[in-house]
């Protein structure tokens, strides 16, 4: 499936308080969650002029029984509730983890205590296997990829996540350790990382930049320093980028 929205070349977020948007399905969250914000303030004054109301009534006269008339409230918000839920759903989840189109550029994200590794798989479009007894940072092989296995020879792995803009991007998500938490908030992106789970999230950057993405889980004690920055370049720059990365043929 094709992302719905058109990538645009600027689109700084369309709110002050927000980070800009650096992703193509960045607007459509915020205007939900400007909607929510809307809703939950209007619900607010309303209950308070019904409560306020209420006590004045009730000051000058008997209590009176209000009986089915208070289902009816209840039923209006909870249909909202559940419309917004779905809305909300629709916006994220159907386009995040599904349907990523055929030509989806391939980047593998690993979160290890206490760093973030990523794996571009080269010409050949396919990650080398990588085995747990074959993994040591001190030999220059943190993710373990097995250097017998044809389609490694070609991979590149990296510190840094450098994304082409305006290109249908696949992270492929995994923890080799304890859960992780992935965010980038320019990007809108923000999911965990399971240990002996293989998370897929497709989206498209737009807008070039230097951004920063996080750990949101409490990972053990190194969890503070557990970062690392993205940079959305221009197509041209990223096969630049690319191209002056060691494979692990030549590591
Ligand atoms: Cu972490």
């Amino acid at each position: 499936m094709i992302l719905a929205s058109a990538p645009t070349a600027t689109s700084p977020s369309a709110f002050w308080y927000l980070p800009i948007d650096a992703a193509a399905h960045g607007p459509a969250l915020d205007h939900h969650l400007l909607l929510n914000l809307w809703i939950a303030l209007a619900l607010l004054t309303l209950a308070h002029l019904i409560l306020f109301t209420g006590l004045i009534l009730r000051l000058r006269s008997e209590p009176t029984h209000i009986g089915r008339i208070e289902y009816l409230p209840l039923a209006i918000i909870t249909t909202l509730f559940i419309a917004l839920a779905v809305r909300a759903e629709s916006l994220w989840a159907a386009n995040r983890y599904t349907g990523p189109s055929r030509t989806a550029l391939q980047i593998e994200v690993t979160g290890v205590q206490f760093a973030w590794y990523f794996r571009y798989p080269g010409p050949d479009a396919t990650f080398g296997v990588t085995r747990p007894q074959l993994v040591s940072a001190a030999e220059a092989n943190p993710l373990g990829i097995d250097p017998a296995d044809p389609h490694s020879i070609d991979d590149r792995v990296t510190s840094k996540l450098v994304l082409p803009a305006n290109r249908e991007i696949d992270l492929t998500l995994r923890s080799q350790d304890v859960i992780h938490g992935l965010s980038i908030p320019e990007l809108r992106l923000k999911q965990n990382a399971i240990p002996g789970q293989t998370v897929h999230l497709h989206f498209t950057a737009t807008t070039p930049g230097t951004y920063a993405l996080l750990c949101t889980q409490l990972c053990g004690l190194g969890h503070f320093r557990m970062n690392a920055t993205v940079q959305v370049v221009p197509w041209g720059d990223y096969i630049g980028w690319l191209a002056s990365q060691p494979t692990e043929a030549h590591q």
